[in-house]
């Protein structure tokens, strides 16, 4: 019901004219006639000890979601004026884009490491090649990801705060939802998943990418995280890397989306072929979902933490893997 494209990866680093290393996460939408991407890339790679030496946000275009033409620039990130324009060197890197057009204008939800932790920034853009970033959470928290509209009357997003003094046990993270008025101000933060409710997950969830409308629901993407420490994965970390991330999808309640609805009975996406296992990570890590016409969705996904990779599958299809909470 799920099917890999056959001729993945989608995009890698070989197609970036710019220093780039790994390329994968990348945020995809469909805006102006094209689908657009911004892609992380983390460049300087250094085998010897698997470090680099900074990530940037690529642009690319396509006509058709499948092959992609990369902006001879990484991305222009702003930091906007809700943080101090003398002090930028307290964001240290922004990544794992997810992309949402909203009344025509493309947004961009950005991971940010600051000197004081890690937090979630959303930002604005005219042309993808710089944005402008309207607010930025407090940390610890990132992952967030916009609905395409407002839901009775305030934008809405999902998050995935860190809280590892109040969980109990280190990354037990679970999603969370806020709301907004204008994209700036957020607040009525709220659980609305637990990682314990998802029996395929020992560890943590996260969104995935921008919940899609349908009759039953919104139906999104999430990442879930099953980890063993008694079974290293593939990576070319010098420590193991034992965190299996896998694509799975929930279904929220159309008119108060933090009723969740139900979870797909199993991942939708564990990481199997090659692309998905050899790498930097082994680990599939959702961050796009387009509803085409013809009912297909398209899921982007970056695949090892290396490249970018593509799957399809029917919208009915994806409606049929979810069973009650
Ligand atoms: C998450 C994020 C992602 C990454 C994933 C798998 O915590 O850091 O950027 O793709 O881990 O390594």
């Amino acid at each position: 019901m799920i099917h890999r494209f056959s001729e993945n990866p989608i995009l890698t680093k070989d197609q970036v004219p710019f220093d780039a290393s790994l390329v994968f996460n990348a945020g995809v939408a469909k805006w102006g006639g094209r689908y657009v991407m911004l892609f992380r890339n983390d460049y300087g790679f250094d085998s010897r000890d698997a470090t680099f030496e900074g990530t940037n946000l690529g642009v690319a275009f396509s006509a058709d979601g499948i092959k992609w033409e990369v902006e001879r620039e990484p991305c222009v990130v702003n930091p906007g004026p809700l943080i101090d324009p003398r002090d930028t060197s307290k964001i240290h890197r922004v990544y794992d884009p997810r992309l949402t057009v909203i009344d025509g204008r493309c947004y961009a939800c950005l991971a940010v490491d600051t000197a004081y932790g890690i937090c979630g920034a959303v930002a604005v853009t005219d042309d993808l090649r710089s944005l402008d970033i309207l607010s930025i959470s407090a940390p610890d928290n990132r992952n967030m990801v916009l609905f395409p509209e407002k839901v009775n009357g305030v934008f809405k997003r999902f998050e995935r705060p860190m809280p590892i003094y109040g969980r109990g046990k280190p990354e037990a993270f679970d999603l969370w939802m806020a709301d907004s008025p204008d994209l700036r101000y957020w607040g009525n933060h709220q659980c609305i998943l637990g990682s314990e409710q998802v029996a395929y997950c020992n560890n943590k969830i996260g969104p995935g990418a921008p919940p899609i409308k349908t009759d039953r629901g919104w139906l999104a993407l999430i990442h879930s995280v099953w980890k063993d420490d008694e079974q290293p994965l593939h990576g070319w970390e010098l420590h193991p890397w034992t965190k299996q991330y896998s694509a799975a999808l929930m279904l929220l309640d159309l008119d108060d989306p933090s009723k969740v609805l139900g979870i797909s009975r199993e991942p939708l996406l564990s990481p199997a072929e090659t692309y998905e296992i050899e790498g930097f990570r082994e680990a599939i890590f959702p961050t796009g979902a387009i509803l085409e016409d013809n009912g297909e969705v398209k899921i982007y996904y970056g695949a090892a933490d290396t490249v970018i990779c593509l799957a399809t599958a029917q919208l009915d299809d994806l409606l049929g893997c979810i069973v009650a909470l």
